[in-house]
């Protein structure tokens, strides 16, 4: 087998099914061969993308792998690799490289180097004798502790050199679980605290931990709270639930955050970012992650505890259990009550904006449409940047795990388009929606069409303003004299010449049928594409 077919057969055995990639790379033909299918992107970006909404959708159980060229190849897919790094994605990344013999020379693109800082692992395969091994390494790697890329550059003549045989077994993840005295100490905490918040990120997900917080919230009745990244790591339908916050929040959040004496952090790096809440100053923060590194890096964590967030919420509840022998003191606070009250409270604000019968659209209107026509348990959703996903995060409530694809530590416009497509390609029973601005789909709409050939049936809803309006506040004066923030086009149009479906819908008694026929189109396997003409809207569910 040469290296081309050596690749191949290991993500065979990793139980890869599909190869997301951008020729010329080797490892196309030979993945073919084995009825790995290639997905062939139209620009690297959104290649890297649909991988990383393989991993994912999945919490990592399907890992996301994507192949391009050296050179061009590897410098295009860049932004693909620094999305997936800053939200901490398992994918698995394969340019091809300069010979050996002129490996390093300047001003050649050399991945290992200009990939290092986007990458939790990388490495180049210098003999094609190490392939094996340095494949298990980069599984192991993808699979164990917190997730990131990895990327695996291939030297030229490596694809062609043989080896006889292929010794490779999958990879098996390890698991780590804290010390037992250290979660006594916690857990004395969490059973003294007042009023303890749960703050969760897409750890959860990823260790496949929903059921445990469910039950962990439910035993002392503390209200739970997610990250962005983290969002459907708990049910938003959920009495003990306060949703979730980027730049826009529930009003339930903060009250409860503020009044909190202890935050209890699991399966989150606690990354201060624009598109997250910060813990106000005061709080005793536990922090529990996989990743020793992440604990006191942006918070002084009064109590860390290093482990799968699954491991570590069995251990807290058995402790719990035996330590209360009386649980009426955590029964009877009036928690649901109390978050419901603020919740009416909260969405009274907005019924008018839900509701909206205004032309151009309310964007608020069609997010309370959209949800109210699909079923939500059987749905992934994800946003774009800019308003559209301040408009969605605080509103749209997650009913079932991995339902919703939350990020924001980078905010690339249009990597809501791949990310959705990889989340169809792994979920193909699931309604796979991603809602992006007229700025966003100008950026990456040509992949469209890939949706189209690979007979992808994602819903993508443009909330076309014919502005970059979250832009407004940052450019006035351009904007007076040059329209600087203004973009036209018809996305309908777009989406049919791509070979989609298309629909366009100024007139709100017109959303729902629209919505309706759009979702039956993604049922026969073809993209479609609803556009909506929307108003520039700026007042978003901010409170603090
Ligand atoms: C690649 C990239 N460049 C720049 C930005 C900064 N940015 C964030 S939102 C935005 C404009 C969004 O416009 P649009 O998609 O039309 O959404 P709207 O705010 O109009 O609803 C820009 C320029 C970004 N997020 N990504
Ligand atoms: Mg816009």
């Amino acid at each position: 087998m040469n290296g081309s077919q050596l690749l191949a057969e290991i993500l065979k055995k990793e139980n890869i099914k599909f190869l997301s990639c951008f020729p010329s790379t080797d490892l196309i033909e030979s993945c073919a061969e084995i009825n790995i299918k290639p997905i062939i992107c139209r620009q690297e970006r959104i290649g890297v993308a649909i991988a990383d909404g393989i991993s994912r959708s999945t919490g990592g159980q399907q890992i996301g792998v994507f192949a391009m060229q050296g050179g061009p190849g590897a410098e295009n897919s860049f932004p693909g690799a620094a999305q997936s790094f800053a939200d901490n994605v398992p994918v698995l990344l394969i340019p091809g490289g300069e010979s050996l013999n002129r490996s390093f020379i300047s001003p050649n693109f050399v991945s290992t180097n200009n990939y290092s800082n986007v990458t939790k692992w990388l490495a180049q395969v210098n003999d094609i004798n190490r392939l094996p091994q340095i494949l298990k390494r980069a599984f192991y790697a993808l699979k164990t502790g917190k997730p990131g890329p990895v990327l695996i550059e291939i030297p030229s003549e490596i694809w062609d050199q043989n080896l006889n045989e292929l010794n490779y077994d999958p990879v098996k993840k390890n698991l780590v679980r804290p010390d037992q005295s250290e979660t006594e100490e916690i857990a004395d905490v969490i059973i003294n605290a007042k009023n303890p918040v749960l703050y969760t990120g897409q750890g959860i997900m990823y260790s496949d931990a929903e059921e445990e917080l469910l039950k962990f919230a439910d035993l002392l009745n503390i209200p739970v709270m997610t990250t962005l990244p983290g969002k459907s790591s708990f049910p938003e339908n959920h009495a003990l639930s306060l949703g979730s916050s980027a730049v826009s929040t529930t009003k339930m959040i903060p009250h409860f955050l503020n009044k909190s004496d202890v935050v209890i952090a699991i399966g989150t790096s606690l990354t201060r970012t624009p598109y997250g809440r910060d813990i106000p100053e005061g709080k005793i923060i536990i922090h529990s992650t996989n990743e020793p590194f992440d604990i006191n890096k942006d918070y002084n964590a009064h109590y860390g505890l290093i482990g799968d967030s699954k491991l570590v919420l069995q251990d807290l509840i058995s402790c719990i259990n035996n330590k209360v022998t009386n649980f009426d003191k955590y029964n009877s606070k009036n928690i649901r009550q109390e978050i419901k009250d603020i919740k009416d409270d909260w969405l009274g604000e907005w019924q008018s904006k839900l509701h909206s019968d205004e032309t151009p659209l309310n964007p608020y209107r069609i997010v309370n449409d959209l949800m109210q026509t699909v079923d939500l348990n059987n749905t992934i959703m994800t946003h774009d940047a800019g308003s559209p996903r301040d408009q969605i995060v605080p509103f749209w409530e997650c009913t079932s795990p991995k339902s919703y694809i939350g990020w924001g530590k980078t905010t690339q416009l249009g990597y809501s388009l791949g990310v959705i497509m990889g989340a169809k390609l792994a979920n193909p029973e699931k309604l796979c929606i991603n809602i992006m601005g007229d700025a966003a789909i100008g950026m990456v709409g040509m992949d469209i069409e890939t949706a189209v050939r690979n007979n992808i049936g994602i819903l993508t809803i443009v909330l076309n303003n014919g502005a970059m309006a979250i832009e407004r506040p940052s450019m006035p004066i351009s904007i007076e004299k040059y329209k600087a923030h203004s973009q036209g086009g018809n996305y309908k149009q777009v989406a049919e010449a791509l070979g989609g479906w298309g629909i366009r819908v100024s007139k709100p008694e017109n959303i729902i049928s629209a919505l309706k026929e759009a979702i039956s189109i993604t049922e026969s396997g073809k993209p479609a594409l609803v556009e909506f003409i929307t108003k520039e809207n700026f007042d978003f569910s901010k409170y603090e």
